[in-house]
């Protein structure tokens, strides 16, 4: 070769080789294992590539399935007001090509259960596999948490959009992973439920219960018993203007929530906290004289009278509306609280309550005062105060929903200077939230016997959205991890690294989260 043909030869391989970097730029080296997921799934495999989701990235979903195409949907709009993309969503019946995000139903091993997903990312696609539907929902989650934190802002990110490759393979730990939102002491509207529903997805919860009445407040529609919302729903703690969702409006709420995979419980707490029911229509009382209206905070004086055939009418006609419009399995019936309820009373009314549940082919879910009453197959009881009536309620085969007050009440105040909230059943601090374990928390109880645990949010101090957020956030993102990862791979000082990453994001999204200390103050450095 002479030397012209070589400097000729040089000069094109060098040239091939920057266009094929230039057509071909690297990809970032990225570690899967670095990201903070919460909760904390099953298990991660990082192969330390990357891949990017660019304005041509294709959303594919196998076959023609609307539901498949509506979460491919979804996933589509979660990624577009930061990113600007509009991506496409199509359906396919072979493995797509390169660039693509995939949304596959395939039978998977039987732990991955309704909702376990495989996350698989290489340096050319995503896939998201799943025995149903809800485990793809749930497997986006995890995709949304390994995206850059931006994809969290609402308006259009100067940015590229890598993530790191592996392979995520990840299943609940319990079925029933739930929040209560009390409705009634403060009125929140449906637009702030769908808001709230939002929030709870991001953490893979699956139930969102809503304390529909009380003392306070009656907040939803009843067509037979008009006055309940129209009386009973006009006020609220402190008298302000109360509210009440209309049957379409609780209808478009539960919808808004199956989108999610999540299920409304409906509440309708008896035979106490009935004050609002009591306001609303005389002949409930056994002296037949309405009371006023309640606008104070005290709970337990109130009852409905259990003796009178009305209550029966009322309950029935209560219960029938509300299965009609529930699509769910569950429906709540209070029954905590019936301080001036006699006992030989309240354990039949409960009896007769439970057949009218039954006989509209729903499953009743009492809170755990009901264990005194006679439990029949698939009712539940959700624990909230005292170990023996949990206890009890097990002994008489029902599932538990573990909601203890001072593990999981989000009205509780963090610490002694925390402004809202109560303190009846101690602070709450970040870390007091995470560290338990549902199946070593009652003497007897294990996990067999225990359905989930939920968060519930009691609202006598709590009056708005941001207020809300400040109680909610960050502890229900470890309830979610409690109920969702094993106890065994759980341990805080592994959660706060994740807990404080990710509190960026909650940054970036506007909620009003508490940043407490035991998150955000650093240890003490270590003397050389
Ligand atoms: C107890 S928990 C209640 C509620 C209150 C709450 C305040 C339960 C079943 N009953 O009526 O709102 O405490 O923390």
């Amino acid at each position: 070769m002479n030397f012209k043909k070589y400097l000729y030869n040089v000069a094109l391989f060098a040239t091939v080789l920057l266009l094929t970097s230039w057509s071909e730029p690297k990809k970032p080296k990225m570690d899967l294992l670095n990201e903070a997921i919460l909760p904390k799934p099953v298990s991660v495999i990082a192969s330390g590539s990357s891949f990017e989701i660019n304005a041509k990235t294709k959303i594919f979903v196998n076959g023609e399935s609307e539901e498949l195409l509506k979460i491919g949907h979804y996933l589509a709009n979660l990624i577009k007001p930061a990113s600007g993309f509009n991506l496409k969503v199509r359906s396919t019946l072979k493995p797509p090509s390169s660039n693509s995000i995939y949304l596959l139903i395939s039978d998977l091993e039987p732990e991955f259960g309704l909702e376990g997903y495989k996350l698989i990312i290489t340096d050319k696609n995503v896939s998201i596999i799943a025995n149903s539907p809800a485990g793809i929902f749930r497997g986006i989650q995890t995709l949304r948490q390994i995206l850059p934190k931006e994809i969290e802002a609402a308006t259009k990110q100067k940015k590229s959009w890598f993530i790191a490759t592996g392979e995520i393979h990840d299943y609940p730990q319990y079925e029933y992973r739930g929040a209560m939102l009390d409705v009634s002491r403060h009125f929140f509207s449906a637009e702030e439920v769908k808001k709230y529903i939002d929030m709870l997805a991001a953490y893979k919860l699956n139930v969102l219960h809503l304390h529909l009445s009380d003392d306070q407040g009656w907040r939803i529609e009843i067509k037979s018993w008009p006055n309940l919302t129209k009386h009973g729903g006009s006020t609220q703690i402190g008298g302000g203007k109360g509210g009440f969702y209309a049957q379409e409006e609780y209808k478009e709420i539960i919808q808004y929530a199956l989108d999610r995979y999540i299920t409304i419980i409906p509440e309708i707490d008896m035979p106490g906290h009935t004050n609002a029911a009591l306001a609303s229509y005389p002949e409930l009382n056994c002296n037949g004289i309405a009371p006023e209206l309640y606008t104070g905070n005290k709970v337990g004086f109130s009852t409905l009278c259990t003796h009178k055939e009305n209550t029966y009418q009322f309950v029935r006609d209560v219960i029938r509306e509300l299965a009609e419009i529930t699509p769910g399995p569950y429906i709540h019936i209070g029954g905590d609280e019936s301080h001036v309820t006699k006992l030989e009373d309240y354990i039949p009314f409960i009896n007769k309550v439970q057949d009218i549940v039954l006989a509209n082919g729903k499953i009743m879910i009492g809170w755990d005062e009901i264990a005194h009453a006679e439990l029949k197959t698939n009712t539940i009881i959700q624990f909230w105060a005292r170990l023996e009536n949990a206890q009890k309620g097990v002994s008489k085969n029902a599932k538990v929903i573990l909601s203890p007050s001072n593990k999981t009440y989000l009205d509780m105040k963090y610490d002694s200077v925390t402004k809202l909230g109560l303190k009846w059943a101690g602070y709450i601090e970040v870390d007091d939230a995470y560290s338990w374990n549902p199946s070593t928390l009652i003497p007897g109880i294990y996990k067999r016997d225990i359905l989930g645990i939920e968060s519930p949010l009691w609202t006598e101090t709590i009056t708005n959205m941001k207020e809300l957020e400040f109680m909610v956030f960050p502890r229900i993102i470890g309830h979610a991890e409690i109920g969702w990862t094993p106890d065994s791979s759980r341990d805080w000082n592994d959660y706060k690294v994740r807990l404080k990453k990710h509190s960026e994001r909650l940054k970036i999204k506007g909620i009003n989260y508490y940043a407490s200390d035991v998150i955000f103050k650093d240890e003490p450095e270590l003397q050389e």
